[in-house]
C-alpha cells in the first residue's frame, strides 16, 4: 500500500506536513469521536485536547489559509446550522452543505494533530451528530493522512439505520432498567408481501454498509480540489448498481420469483414499503401503500421533469453524443461513453450539462422517498430512499435502478458487437473452468451491538445491547481452471469470472445474449501462467469483489489500544480499510435445495494488454483487493477494459465463444441448506 500513498500525495498538490502521528494513535481519535456520537466527547478517552483551540488562530494550518474554517465558525456562531437531535439527511441540501464545510475543514488541514484532532473535537460538540459522523467517515477516507486508518461498521455506529423499531424499543427498555440484552431482530414486513422472500437481501447490514460506503468512495459531490480525479466514478456507479441489481435478481430467481421489473413514472409503484424504522430523532420512516400513483413533490421535482430528462438523455444515446454546459458536443459511442452517462444520470458534479440532464437518480431518491407525503402535509421526515444505508430495504430502490440500468443497456446495445477477434488470446487456452469444494449457501446468526442507538449519560452505566440477525453465508470454495500457456514463456493473464442465472423463474433458458445481462460478476484478477500446463486455483474469498466482514467496533478499539500501549506504527487491522466491496458472505446469491443452476464463465486475456497505461501489474497485493467495484482511491482503476467487459456488449451469436479457446463456461448448481 506504501506505493499508492506516495502516489496518492503527487497527485493531490495539497501540502501534508511529515506524520508525526502513528496510525494507531490516528486511529484511537477516530475511535474517540465515534464513541456514542450522540453524547458528548468523552475526553478521558483522548487524552490533551487543546481546551481553548480555535479553529481560526492559526491558518498557516490549513491548505486553504483556513478559509474553510473561517466559513464553518461563522456559521455555527451564527446560529446556522443544524442543532443536534435532529435527524440528518444527504439528500437535504442545507445539511449536505453544512457536512461538506466541515469535511473541507477536515480535509485541508495538513496535520493531524492538531488540526484535524482539535477540529473534530471542537465541532463534534457543536454541531449536529449525524453531519459530524458523515464528515469524519468521509473525512477518513479521503484525507491522506488517514491511511491505514479503518472506520468502524455503520450499523454500530448508527443502529437506527440498520435495525428495525421493535429491537430499538427493546434495548431502551433494557437500559432504562439496566438489564443486558440480546434482541433478534427480523425481515421487516410479512410472508403476506412476496417481497419478504428476498428481505433478506435489501436488508442485509453487511450490504447496506457496501452500498453507502461506495456513495462515500464516489461522492456525488465531489469536486477535484479536494484532492484527486476520481477516475471512471460514473462508471463504476452504473457497474455498482447494475450489479446490486443483478445480484438481487439472482436472489429473486432463487426464492421462485421472476426477475424485478423497472420502474415507470406514469404507472403505480407496485410494491408499497413499510420500512419499521425510526430515526433517533425525527420519528418513524414513512411508509407507502402498495400501488401509489407518483406524485410530483413539492420543492423537489415534478414527475414531468424526471420524465423530460429522461428524454434527454436516450436522446444523447440515440444521437450518441450529449451537449456540455457550453454547447459543445461530447462523442458518446465510444469506451468512454458510459462514464459521461453514468455521470449524467446520477448526477454528480462531473456531469457535463447538470442544467440539462438533470439528476434523474438522485432526484428519483427523494421523489420516491417522499411519495408517502408528496405534499409536505404531515411533515413527515425523509423516507429510506434519501439515505444510501437504507435505500436498498426499499423494493422500489431495484425497481428505480432497473429503470437507470436499462437506460445503459440502451446505450451499450448502441455500441458494435464485440468479435472474435476481440477476444482472442493466441496461444493460451483455457481448458477448464470448475469450483473446488462445494457452492452451498446457509444462514447464519450475526451479532452486533446496537449500544449507539440509546441514549447516554455519563452517570449510567452501559449494558450490553445486541442484535442478532440473520445473515446469507455460504461456505469456502475456489475457482479452479485449468490452462495451457503454449506462447513459449511465462505470462500475465487478466482473468474474469462471472456467474450468470440459467433459466427465468418459469425455467425458460435465458437466451445468452439477454442473460449476460444478468450475470454477476465473480473475480476479477491477475494471475501468472509459466509456460505448458497450469492449474489456477482461486479462493473465493479473494475476490476483488468483496471485502471481508467487518470487525466489531469493540474488537477494533482493543486492537487500536493494544497497538497504541505497545508503540506499534501499525494496529493490524490493514484488510479492512475498505468499506466498500460486497460482503464475502454474499458473493454467492442464495441457493435452491434443489440446486439453483448457473452458468459460470472465465474469460482470460492478455494481462499487458488490459492493464490500464500507467499501471505495473502485481500479481500479489491484488491493489488492495476491492478494485472490482469500488475502485483504488486517488488511483486509476487498474484495468482499462469496461467494466463488465466482456459481457457488457452485446455478443449477437454466443457461439462465436466456442472458438475462442481463452473463454471458458460450464454449468454449476448452488445448493442452500435449511437452517
Ligand atoms: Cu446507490
Amino acid at each position: 500500500m506504501k506505493v499508492f500513498v506516495s502516489i496518492a500525495l503527487g497527485l493531490l498538490g495539497l501540502v501534508v506536513a511529515s506524520q508525526a502521528v502513528s496510525v494507531p494513535q490516528m486511529q484511537q481519535d477516530v475511535n474517540a469521536f465515534l464513541t456514542k456520537t450522540t453524547g458528548p466527547l468523552r475526553t478521558s478517552l483522548l487524552g490533551d485536547l487543546a481546551g481553548d483551540f480555535s479553529p481560526t488562530a492559526d491558518s498557516s494550518a490549513y491548505n486553504d489559509d483556513g478559509k474553510a474554517a473561517q466559513r464553518l465558525v461563522q456559521e455555527v456562531n451564527d446560529g446556522r446550522t443544524l442543532k443536534q437531535k435532529n435527524f440528518f439527511s444527504l439528500f437535504t441540501p442545507k445539511h449536505r452543505e453544512e457536512a461538506l464545510m466541515l469535511f473541507e475543514v477536515f480535509i485541508n488541514c495538513k496535520n493531524w494533530d492538531p488540526c484535524i484532532r482539535n477540529n473534530a473535537a471542537y465541532f463534534r460538540s457543536r454541531m449536529n451528530e449525524g453531519v459530524f459522523t458523515y464528515a469524519v467517515y468521509v473525512g477518513v477516507i479521503h484525507h491522506p493522512l488517514a491511511k491505514g486508518v479503518i472506520l468502524p461498521p455503520l450499523y454500530e455506529i448508527t443502529p437506527h439505520m440498520f435495525t428495525n423499531s421493535e429491537v430499538i424499543n427493546k434495548a431502551y427498555t433494557a437500559k432504562m432498567t439496566q438489564t443486558p440484552g440480546k434482541f433478534t431482530m427480523g425481515y421487516t414486513g410479512s410472508q403476506k408481501n412476496p417481497e419478504q422472500r428476498v428481505a433478506y437481501f435489501g436488508e442485509d447490514i453487511g450490504m447496506n454498509v457496501h452500498h453507502v460506503s461506495w456513495h462515500m468512495d464516489y461522492p456525488f459531490w465531489w469536486e477535484d480540489r479536494f484532492g484527486y480525479t476520481m477516475d471512471r466514478k460514473g462508471e463504476l456507479f452504473f457497474w455498482v448498481h447494475h450489479q446490486l441489481t443483478a445480484r438481487f435478481d439472482a436472489e429473486r430467481l432463487s426464492n421462485e420469483m421472476n426477475f424485478v421489473d423497472e420502474l415507470y413514472w406514469d404507472r403505480p409503484i407496485v410494491e408499497g414499503f413499510a420500512p419499521h424504522t425510526t430515526y433517533k430523532y425525527g420519528g418513524e420512516f414513512p411508509a407507502r401503500p402498495d400501488n401509489t400513483n407518483f406524485e410530483d413533490v413539492e420543492g423537489v421535482a415534478k414527475i414531468r421533469d424526471l420524465m423530460i430528462w429522461e428524454d434527454r438523455i436516450r436522446d444523447a444515446i440515440a444521437h450518441g453524443y450529449v451537449t456540455a454546459s457550453d454547447g459543445t458536443t461530447v462523442d458518446i459511442l465510444n469506451d468512454k461513453g458510459i462514464d459521461i452517462l453514468g455521470d449524467l444520470i446520477e448526477s454528480s458534479t462531473y456531469s457535463v450539462n447538470p442544467y440539462y440532464y438533470g439528476a434523474l437518480h438522485n432526484t428519483a431518491h427523494i421523489v420516491l422517498g417522499r411519495q408517502g407525503d408528496p405534499k409536505g402535509k404531515f411533515k413527515q421526515p425523509p423516507g429510506v430512499m434519501e439515505h444510501f444505508e437504507t435505500a436498498t430495504r426499499d423494493p422500489a430502490f431495484f425497481r428505480l435502478h432497473k429503470y437507470m440500468n436499462n437506460i445503459f443497456k440502451e446505450f451499450k446495445d448502441r455500441l458494435p458487437s464485440y468479435s472474435k477477434e476481440d477476444f482472442l488470446w493466441e496461444g493460451v487456452e483455457l481448458e477448464k473452468i470448475e469450483i473446488d469444494g462445494s457452492l452451498e449457501t446457509f444462514f447464519e446468526d450475526f451479532e452486533f451491538s446496537i449500544g449507539n442507538a440509546v441514549d447516554d449519560s455519563q452517570n449510567v452505566d452501559d449494558v450490553a445491547l445486541t442484535a442478532v440477525v440473520k445473515r446469507l453465508n455460504h461456505k469456502p470454495f475456489s475457482f479452479k481452471m485449468q490452462v495451457n500457456n503454449n506462447k513459449g514463456a511465462a505470462a500475465v493473464a487478466s482473468a474474469r469470472i462471472y456467474m450468470c442465472p440459467r433459466r427465468d423463474a418459469n425455467g425458460v433458458a435465458f437466451h445468452p445474449n439477454s442473460g449476460r445481462w444478468g450475470c454477476i460478476e465473480m473475480d476479477k484478477f491477475y494471475v501468472e501462467l509459466a509456460p505448458g500446463a497450469n492449474t489456477v486455483v482461486r479462493p473465493a474469498k479473494m475476490s476483488t469483489v468483496t471485502i471481508p466482514d467487518i470487525p466489531s467496533f469493540a474488537f477494533i478499539k482493543e486492537k487500536t489500544d493494544a497497538a497504541v500501549a505497545g508503540g506499534a506504527d501499525a494496529t493490524g487491522l490493514e484488510e479492512f480499510e475498505r468499506s466498500c466491496g460486497i460482503p464475502n458472505r454474499l458473493l454467492l446469491p442464495k441457493g435452491k435445495e434443489n440446486g439453483l443452476e448457473m452458468v459460470l464463465m472465465a474469460f482470460l486475456e492478455d494481462g499487458e494488454a488490459d492493464k490500464a497505461d500507467d499501471f505495473t501489474i502485481d500479481v500479489n497485493s491484488e491493489f488492495g483487493g476491492t478494485h472490482a467495484h469500488c475502485g483504488i482511491h486517488g488511483q486509476k482503476v487498474p484495468d482499462k477494459r469496461a467494466l463488465g467487459y466482456p459481457l457488457d456488449r452485446s455478443i449477437t451469436d454466443f457461439r462465436m465463444t466456442a472458438a475462442v479457446p481463452n473463454f471458458k463456461t460450464s454449468l454449476v448448481k448452488v445448493y442452500h441448506k435449511p437452517t
